[in-house]
């Protein structure tokens, strides 16, 4: 059974977790551990509006679009200022990346003491708001390579592979509110108690299934998917490939966190609208893609492995094939 707050179970907070794990590394300052707990603190204050969308004046548009060309809904904007405000104004952050933001953030030059580059998706989903569907928070935290004043700080900076990476996680608004995180030490999930405000942990090491009669992925762009994942799909509705189900929720927090617990494959291949596929690779594919390696899963881009990809550009796209190993590999057997 999960621990919980009435379990008779340890009741142990994220911070608490965060803390422990840099006691584990004897030469950890301390600072990562900063960085997780204000952005727990930014995902409590998402959380809370999130919550109350409907009854704040948060619902709908603000009626600019960002760089990626999408409507910015008014929760994105809330959403992605929180996240500076937590986050922007100490001296452990050099940098921030975010979806809603053209240029890199650099909220207060803090000379070579910004030491990490946070980059994010405020508010992934977002079209879902509005009819209450599953919608999440992710991150990806870098070191950066220089020590150079962070607002002269050259892109490549922040183009790292995300091999890089030193912290990356997720929250998914659902149900219940649950934040999972990996430092590199295993993947570890938590559930929000609204009733003192606090992540408690709920699972310790996750690891996802190594197979998973689920994929999750568009159908309605099946016809200009390249043929490989086209033939994976008609396979998959055979008798010889099982029982497959579909289940495709339009969230992509929401579709990975079922397949981190279940297990399966999610994937969004390149399509016509979107050759180079729709996720990002800086601050979806790769936190996602590390968190799903950390639990014994994989994740591709269709040639190579996520994680492996040097970025070109700051906002570029991605396909993305991740899950558990067996079903990320059955796919990639098609592609060849
Ligand atoms: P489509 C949401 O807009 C998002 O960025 C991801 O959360 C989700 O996985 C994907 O786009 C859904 O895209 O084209 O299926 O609506």
């Amino acid at each position: 059974m999960e621990p919980s707050t009435t379990s008779g179970k340890p009741i142990i907070t994220i911070g608490q977790h965060i803390q422990t794990e840099q006691w584990a590394h004897p030469t950890a300052t301390g600072e990562l551990s900063w960085l997780l707990g204000a952005i727990t603190l930014a995902t409590k204050i998402i959380e809370s509006n999130v919550r109350n969308a409907g009854i704040r004046d948060v619902l709908g548009a603000t009626g600019v679009s960002n760089v990626q060309g999408e409507l910015v809904q008014k929760l994105d904007q809330i959403s992605n200022d929180t996240i500076v405000r937590c986050l922007g104004y100490y001296d452990n952050v050099g940098i921030m990346v975010s979806e809603e933001d053209d240029e890199p953030i650099v909220a207060k030059d803090v000379g070579e003491k910004g030491k990490y580059i946070v980059l994010f998706d405020p508010l992934d989903g977002s079209s879902n708001i509005d009819v209450n569907v599953s919608i999440g928070t992710i991150f990806s935290i870098m070191q950066r390579r220089s020590d150079t004043p962070p607002s002269d700080a050259p892109l490549s900076e922040c183009l790292q592979p995300g091999i890089n990476q030193v912290a990356a996680g997720y929250v998914v608004y659902g149900s219940s509110t649950v934040m999972a995180y990996t430092t590199g030490n295993g993947v570890h999930m938590f559930t929000l108690d609204p009733s003192f405000g606090a992540f408690v942990l709920t699972r310790e090491n996750i690891q996802m299934p190594p197979e998973g009669k689920m994929y999750s992925v568009n159908e309605a762009y099946r016809g200009t998917f390249p043929e490989g994942y086209q033939r994976y799909l008609e396979w998959a509705k055979t008798k010889d490939a099982g029982t497959y189900s579909l289940r495709y929720i339009g969230s992509l927090v929401a579709d990975f966190h079922r397949t981190l617990l279940r297990g399966g494959v999610f994937l969004y291949p390149p399509t016509a609208q979107a050759p180079g596929g729709k996720l990002r690779l800086l601050y979806e594919a790769n936190p996602l893609s590390w968190i799903a390696e950390q639990a014994g899963g994989a994740a591709s881009d269709g040639r190579r492995r996520i994680l492996e990809k040097q970025p070109e550009s700051l906002h570029q796209r991605t396909p993305l094939i991740l899950g558990s190993k067996t079903e990320v590999e059955r796919v990639l057997s098609f592609l060849d």
